[in-house]
């Protein structure tokens, strides 16, 4: 997979050196390139916004200086395939990090890890003039609009981030034991991942529950299923109600009881 970043913050992507994505460009898995948008500016000052059409507050991110960065990074290699669209560069899925945009879940992560070619598009102050987007789609082209959570950051850099992070590893060859991709929080069962130890046995006074230490395979993956129902239950009433009762067991239901969803009208709601 090719993987471009713009930004006028380039140190801010340094991050993608280390860990997993660092190990993954090593591995030539991934190809990661960071690029400075001011490298497309034109006038002498490397200007990237101007003032925002109808008012208002803050500055608005210029349409050419982008889509010359665009064309440029989403053009493919002279030397690889011919571009599939037809158009140089539709091919590559533009993703723009933004606070109004989709959500970004581990779904969209699983569909953008099928790609060949994504590109980042961060964008500082009120954003990037919507005919980038619209532009690109023109062209025959992709592009997700995706936010990372219903909170505010100052630029796109840190989703960028994000979503690089959650897209790599699930690479083949990325995570080195497959296995860890199966069990975990946000996967196909739709339930919190269950709490987990290690050595040693008591620490603090506190002390890993008794059927971990048993051996006895079949009860430690019922007392795992019970911890993610809870867990669950608990902490994530949206992920609850979005559950798939004919998926679920009797001792399943027992255990959601306990917690207080019950279920009505074929969903799983909270009794009272
Ligand atoms: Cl993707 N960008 C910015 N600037 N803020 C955000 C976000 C993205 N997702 C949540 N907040």
């Amino acid at each position: 997979m090719r993987i471009d970043v713009v930004t006028i913050f380039p140190d801010y992507l340094a991050a993608l050196d280390l860990s997993l994505v660092g190990k993954a460009r090593t591995a030539g898995i991934v190809d990661v390139r960071v690029h400075d948008l001011r490298d497309w500016t034109t006038d002498r000052h490397r200007t990237v916004d101007d003032t925002p059409f109808g008012g208002g507050a803050g500055m608005v991110m210029r349409p050419d200086v982008w889509g010359r960065a665009i064309a440029d990074v989403a053009r493919p290699e002279p030397s690889g395939e011919p571009d599939g669209a037809g158009v140089p560069g539709a091919r590559a899925h533009l993703v723009v990090p933004t606070p109004s945009g989709r959500s970004f879940t581990q779904r969209t992560a699983e569909a953008l890890a099928g790609e060949d070619h994504l590109v980042f598009a961060c964008g500082r102050y009120e954003g990037i003039d919507a005919r980038v987007a619209e532009h690109h789609r023109a062209a025959g082209g992709t592009v997700s609009e995706l936010s990372i959570g219903d909170y505010v950051l100052n630029g796109g850099e840190v989703a960028t981030l994000v979503m690089i992070e959650a897209v790599a590893r699930l690479l083949p060859g990325v995570v080195g034991n497959p296995e860890s991709l199966v069990e975990e929080s946000h996967g196909a069962a739709g339930l919190l991942e269950y709490p987990v130890y290690t050595k040693p046995p008591a620490w603090e006074g506190l002390e890993v529950p008794e059927v971990l230490l048993s051996g006895h395979h079949a009860r430690i993956h019922r007392w795992r299923r019970d911890e993610a129902l809870r867990r669950t239950a608990a902490r994530r009433p949206d992920m609850v109600r979005a559950l798939d009762l004919a998926a679920l067991d009797r001792r399943d239901l027992e255990v959601l009881a306990e917690s207080g969803w019950t279920p009505r009208d074929g969903r799983l709601d909270r009794e009272g």
